[in-house]
């Protein structure tokens, strides 16, 4: 089976659990959420995932300067992401983790399926390494010797690896992008693909060995390795729907929209087309690699602590005028750069000036001339044809737009609408229409047709901004919800039943003045000062009794011997006596200390933590140290204490 027509399947990339949700990961999630909902009020059955990639070796280092188990790491980070979109108003229909069994168990089932039929292969490996970014790279890759991404030092590798077959698929996929226009976009994108595979394409290595990276999906043809990273969390896309033949049951494949920035095209036009033609399965109709934001100029990044803090910026306008802005403000594929005067400069234009005073002279004329009824109106006459033709001619020409992810184009087009509306009635003169009898039957039609007009706006704009789309209709005095209204809807002009009481509240888009726009900077300013001391400083975690404290044991511990582990630039392999016996613990402090100074000193050790193995070494207790920006500090002792004692 293939895609069912009532279906549609989109996607958000799954983001590094690691990272710190900013504005640019909202910004893919409210896409994906204006098209989902977009297409469910045109009637189909959504599927739009999104979700948190939670393997590989960032993670894992993470975990272990958090002195916690990488499981235990990524359970509580990914909530911030999953609270972040519920604040959002974000209608993902699911959640994936690519630590979730649901979805580990169909990435080794597709792994022993590619293995099994020849699509993967074993082969030694001879590369430079680049270890925070899990690449190899070769040696005319490197710039100055370091990696061409994130320009740090390589590890000249050579180990046996396993690889995915591939380069067999290029002249495919070139064919496949060259006659499938609206498979890569926008075109400069899909430009930029067959750039790149203008060059020889070259296998996948899609695994890891687990003496250096044990954070991952284990090979299930080979327990020594775990999956390279991105070949596990590509497959969410299909392991969401269950395994192959799940997906092929679902409906749901080819998925219509894959949205990821630019920084992940390659991974998604090559490595997963490629993928899943292997698998058997059909490319996705579309991959959207939308542009990049930064702030006043400047790359978002935690280093900068310029990223823009999404909870932040909902506490200070409201989740809705963020998704209008975010939206409005770029073409979706182009660059973009976010500030808080150009946000404040669109609420108080587009929003407050516009479709907000249109709403509230329409409820105020009607309440001063109509008791606050909406009266059935009187006959049309020319003068009102041109709303109407207007509004005709919008919802003919948003549906392709909204079809071409044109989000931008979409809202220029409804405030033609609003525009013209707000015309109309400047040209009716409702003031002086109220002055006779005549003039207020005629009156009914002008408010009628505001109304009316202003029903619609709400209904087209509501994907973007779908609280306050919801709280106009109701201020309309209407108890149909949105989705009740539908599209469907809007096909004749008249679906406002002609007596209806309104219900005006509060404005929906007050108007950020001078004053108020001070208040709001400030606040921002404020609080992202706090947060770089919350940054740079952990949060203390909760309480726990005398007893719980009492559990652990903390021993002196005194250094025997010390050496580097083989293959790793950060642990040490240490021989400790705590008195009552010996033991080996590893240590991740090799950038800070050299081996041979250690040896004599006398430090803590959690003496009864559960042994574990680090590079496959076990270790059987862990050194109480602190780090701060690659300074690590052994605790210890004023003076000399005998090994054993009791640390309390
Ligand atoms: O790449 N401007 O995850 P990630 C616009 N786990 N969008 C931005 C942005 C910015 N400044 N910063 C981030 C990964 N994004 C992988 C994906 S998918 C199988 C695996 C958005 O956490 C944008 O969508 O680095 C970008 O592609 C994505 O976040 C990268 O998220």
């Amino acid at each position: 089976m293939s895609q069912d027509p009532r279906k549609f399947f989109v996607t958000t990339p799954i983001y590094y659990v690691n990272d710190v949700p900013h504005i640019g990961h909202a910004y893919t999630t409210i896409a994906a959420d204006v098209i989902s909902r977009y297409k469910r009020l045109e009637g189909y059955e959504v599927f739009f995932l999104t979700g948190t990639d939670e393997h590989g070796q960032k993670v894992h280092q993470a975990a272990e300067q958090s002195g916690v188990t990488a499981q235990a790491h990524v359970d509580s980070l990914h909530q911030r992401f999953k609270d972040l979109w519920v604040r959002f108003n974000i209608s993902n229909s699911d959640f994936i983790r690519t630590t979730e069994e649901r979805h580990t168990k169909v990435v080794k089932e597709i792994l022993k399926n590619l293995f099994d039929r020849g699509e993967i292969y074993r082969d030694s490996y001879e590369g430079w390494y680049c270890l925070p970014d899990e690449r190899f790279w070769t040696e005319k890759d490197l710039i100055d010797g370091n990696c061409p991404e994130c320009k740090r030092p390589v590890e000249k590798i050579k180990e046996f690896n396993y690889f995915f077959k591939m380069g067999q698929y290029q002249e495919w996929l070139i064919d496949h992008i060259k006659s499938n226009e609206d498979f890569i976009q926008p075109t400069s994108r899909r430009n930029e693909v067959l750039g790149f595979l203008g060059k020889p394409l070259e296998d996948l290595c899609i695994s890891r060995p687990k003496e250096r990276l044990p954070w991952g999906v284990p090979l299930p043809f080979d327990e020594d390795y775990v999956t390279y990273v991105w070949f596990d969390a590509l497959i969410n896309y299909i392991s969401i729907h269950g395994d192959l033949e799940g997906i092929k049951a679902s409906g749901y494949w080819p998925c219509q929209h894959h949205l990821v920035g630019k920084d992940i095209l390659t991974t998604h036009a090559v490595y997963w087309s490629t993928m899943l033609k292997a698998m058997g399965l059909e490319p996705p109709d579309n991959i959207f690699a939308h542009g990049w934001w930064t702030v006043n100029g400047q790359k978002m990044s935690k280093s900068l602590r310029n990223v823009v803090e999404p909870n932040l910026l909902i506490d200070q306008f409201g989740v809705d005028v963020i998704r209008y802005f975010v939206m409005r403000e770029v073409p979706f594929g182009l660059d973009g750069d976010f500030s808080h005067k150009g946000l404040i400069g669109r609420v108080n234009s587009d929003l407050s000036n516009n479709l907000g005073n249109l709403l509230n002279r329409t409820l105020n004329m009607i309440k001063k001339y109509q008791g606050g009824i909406i009266l059935p109106p009187a006959e049309e006459t020319d003068a009102d044809q041109a709303l109407n033709k207007k509004a005709a001619e919008v919802l003919k020409e948003i549906r392709p737009l909204y079809d071409q992810l044109a989000y931008n184009k979409v809202l220029i087009k409804v405030w033609e609408l609003v525009d013209l509306t707000n015309q109309y009635i400047n040209n009716m003169e409702p003031w002086n229409l109220a002055k006779s009898d005549e003039g207020k039957t005629r009156l009914t039609r002008v408010l009628y047709n505001s109304c009316e007009s202003l029903r619609m706006t709400a209904i087209l704009c509501s994907p973007f901004m779908p609280g306050k789309c919801e709280e106009l209709v109701k201020q309309l005095g209407m108890d149909q919800s949105i989705g009740e209204q539908g599209l469907a809807s809007l096909e004749s002009w008249g679906y406002l039943a002609g007596d209806t009481q309104t219900q005006a509240g509060e404005q929906l888009f007050p108007r950020i003045d001078e004053e108020a726009e001070k208040k709001i900077l400030a606040t921002l300013e404020q609080a992202g000062d706090e947060k770089k001391i919350d940054e740079s400083i952990e949060p203390v975690l909760d309480q726990v009794t005398i007893d719980d404290f009492f559990k652990m044991d903390l021993r002196t511990a005194k250094i025997l011997e010390a050496e580097k582990v083989k293959k790793s630039k950060k642990l040490i392999k240490l021989k400790v006596d705590i008195g009552c016996e010996t033991r080996q613990v590893v240590a991740g402090i090799a950038e800070a200390h050299e081996p041979e100074t250690l040896v004599g000193k006398t430090v803590i050790l959690v003496a009864n933590l559960k042994p574990a193995k680090l590079m496959g070494i076990e270790s059987q207790g862990m050194i109480l140290a602190g780090s701060d920006e690659g300074k690590i500090l052994l605790a210890g002792f004023d003076d000399t204490l005998k090994p054993g004692v009791r640390v309390k």
